[in-house]
């Protein structure tokens, strides 16, 4: 049977009532669980017969990709069928990978990633996505830590990578993707348009690892989260159809950056295993004006980003745009205030439907459509995700006392949750309490089964929709000549819910420089050292000695709004 976890609350009951039909989706029941599975054999191939037999229109693209340019691309699940198989034996052929073997890929939004994610599945190729943000070190440690066999990525990344590819020996092939070609790096364009488009699937079990997301924690480097094809299989079944709803006459835009699993499930998993046209555009930059046009312009039909994304959107003055054909909204990645909710309402006459979910879990709870609304809620837990609310002990509490948000894995861990942190049983173990995977997050239920964020149980930061662990940007400031020791917290912000604040105790040489003009170094030099979204962003709290009267063994004054404050303290 299907590792349904406990019974299920009677709120989530009805997501079980009605399966699709085969027309609608592929085979999968709530109860059944292959032996094996692959998305791009089983789910891509299916809608591309579909089109064949005339039942799902092949005009509908299955990527319809655009540009600030003008450029765009749209494929049908036929063509990508073609296209995704030549990727694939570019990947074995050219670049000599095998099932199991493990790619990183870092592709700004651009059709080939699409190409290359299929590509992977295909080949049995372990996908590893990073977001474009990653600095040199940052693929560095990736690709030491993950002994990948292969990097794709565009010539911007590609002169990170060849600064510090030859501390890994363990990196056999480097594929560009570019109009341009680079000593030593394979051309992707060039051999795709070369490859066959005959490829045979691989049958990838249910245990064999499928992608691999790297996650902040609160100490140390990112870890590696596993996932199984469970993880796509799960976009398949009629419990978790049920909740997006989403048809092959939807287009679908996730705003997500490729980078994260948000990406993968909203711009992958979940419009193509319904059949539905995955929508992407491609901005240099992040421009709220240009998502209002685009919402505006295409036919658009359901949207996902995070929270911030929504909240940018809200500076301007969004009623003013028509969103002819836009009948969903949807947010993932941090918690949505309900006076966004409020606005988004006001100004679009749509509600925003919260989607819950980690590196680890995937989709996790979310507002199904058509279930009543409670502002504040992510909503409910989708099967088989059985969360409960526990305590320290690992005991479940009842509706509204706190604790921590837990995932039942005993008797049957869930197969859509991660498999571990690869090369860390001491984290793997240490994310279990009793019978369940705990998330870090804390909140509480309801009587209705509405789960209530109240924040991290640790100190990650969580920022504009990205988990940001402080030791990474402690780690990052360390390195400057200024920088004596530092501590890095969240603190709270209007636009992107949380944001990165370092306290400095600086060295003794600078402390009599310029407080700003340091702070802005400080900033400056954290987003060449690590991804710069992890950057701390609040401007300077605290004077350099040199302005206030020293008191010996004094702490200072608190500086308003903040409580922190020392004459050797700078606070970024
Ligand atoms: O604030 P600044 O302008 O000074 O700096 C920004 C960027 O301009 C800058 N930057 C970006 N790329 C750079 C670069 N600097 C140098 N070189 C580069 N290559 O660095 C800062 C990056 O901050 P940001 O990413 O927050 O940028 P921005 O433009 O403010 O974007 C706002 C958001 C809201 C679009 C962005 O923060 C965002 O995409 N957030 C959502 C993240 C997300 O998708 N999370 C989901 C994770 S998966 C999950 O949670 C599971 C859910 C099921």
């Amino acid at each position: 049977p299907w590792p349904i976890c406990g019974s299920l609350h009677p709120h989530r009951r009805h997501l079980l009532a009605r399966p699709f039909s085969r027309t609608e989706t592929p085979q999968w029941g709530d109860y059944e669980i292959p032996k094996e599975f692959n998305f791009a054999s089983d789910v891509m191939d299916h809608w591309a017969r579909m089109e064949k037999e005339g039942k799902r229109d092949p005009l509908i693209p299955a990527l319809w990709w655009v540009n600030d340019k003008g450029d765009e691309v749209k494929w049908n699940f036929q063509e990508l069928g073609d296209l995704t198989r030549q990727a694939a034996n570019v990947l074995t052929e050219n670049c000599g990978l095998q099932r199991g073997d493990r790619l990183l890929l870092i592709l700004p939004r651009i059709p080939d990633l699409w190409l290359l994610t299929v590509g992977c599945i295909r080949a049995g190729v372990v996908l590893l996505p990073g977001t474009i943000q990653l600095t040199a070190r940052d693929i560095l440690y990736r690709l030491q830590s993950s002994k990948a066999k292969c990097i794709v990525t565009n010539e911007t990344s590609a002169l990170a990578v060849d600064s510090v590819a030859s501390d890994c020996p363990q990196l056999k092939t480097k594929l560009l993707v570019s109009e341009k070609s680079l000593d030593g790096w394979l051309d992707f364009k060039t051999l795709l348009k070369a490859a066959s488009v005959d490829h045979t699937c691989v049958k990838t079990k249910m245990q064999e690892p499928m992608t691999i997301f790297f996650t902040s924690g609160t100490t140390g480097t990112p870890k590696m989260v596993l996932h199984t094809p469970g993880l796509a299989l799960r976009s398949c079944l009629p419990s978790t159809r049920q909740v997006l709803k989403l048809t092959s006459s939807d287009i679908s835009w996730c705003l997500s950056d490729p980078g994260w699993i948000l990406s993968f499930v909203a711009s992958v998993l979940e419009p193509w295993s319904s059949g539905t046209c995955s929508f992407i555009h491609q901005m240099p930059q992040f421009k709220p004006e240009a998502i209002l046009k685009t919402l505006s312009r295409y036919p658009i039909t359901y949207m996902t980003a995070a929270p911030s994304v929504y909240r940018m959107l809200l500076q301007l003055d969004v009623s003013s745009y028509k969103f002819p054909t836009l009948k969903h909204a949807a947010t993932g990645g941090d918690a949505l205030l309900p006076e966004d909710f409020e606005k988004w309402k006001k100004a679009t006459g749509l509600a925003i439907h919260e989607i819950y979910g980690q590196s680890e879990t995937g989709l996790t709870c979310a507002v199904p459509r058509g279930i009543k609304i409670k502002k504040g809620s992510m909503g409910i837990a989708i099967p088989p995700f059985d969360m409960q609310i526990i305590d320290e002990k690992g005991n479940t509490l009842p509706p509204g006392i706190e604790g921590e948000m837990a995932i039942r894995i005993k008797p049957t861990r869930p197969i859509c949750l991660f498999s571990g942190y690869v090369d860390n049983p001491e984290k793997t173990s240490s994310s279990e309490r009793g019978d369940f995977y705990i998330t870090g997050d804390r909140g509480t239920i309801d009587e209705d089964g509405y789960i209530w964020y109240l924040g991290r149980d640790d100190d990650i930061i969580k920022a504009s929709g990205y988990r940001i662990g402080p030791s990474e940007v402690e780690n990052a400031l360390a390195e400057h000549p200024a920088v004596a020791e530092s501590a890095v917290v969240g603190s709270q912000d209007p636009l992107r819910g949380e944001v990165v604040k370092a306290f400095v105790v600086l060295t003794p040489e600078f402390r009599s420089h310029d407080p700003d003009k340091l702070a802005q170094e400080l900033q400056q030099h954290v987003k060449k050292i690590t991804a710069p979204y992890k950057y701390p962003r609040k401007g300077p709290l605290c004077a350099a000695s040199k302005r206030m009267k020293v008191k010996l063994g004094s702490l200072g004054k608190p500086c308003l709004p903040y409580n922190v404050q020392h004459p050797n303290i700078l606070g970024v």
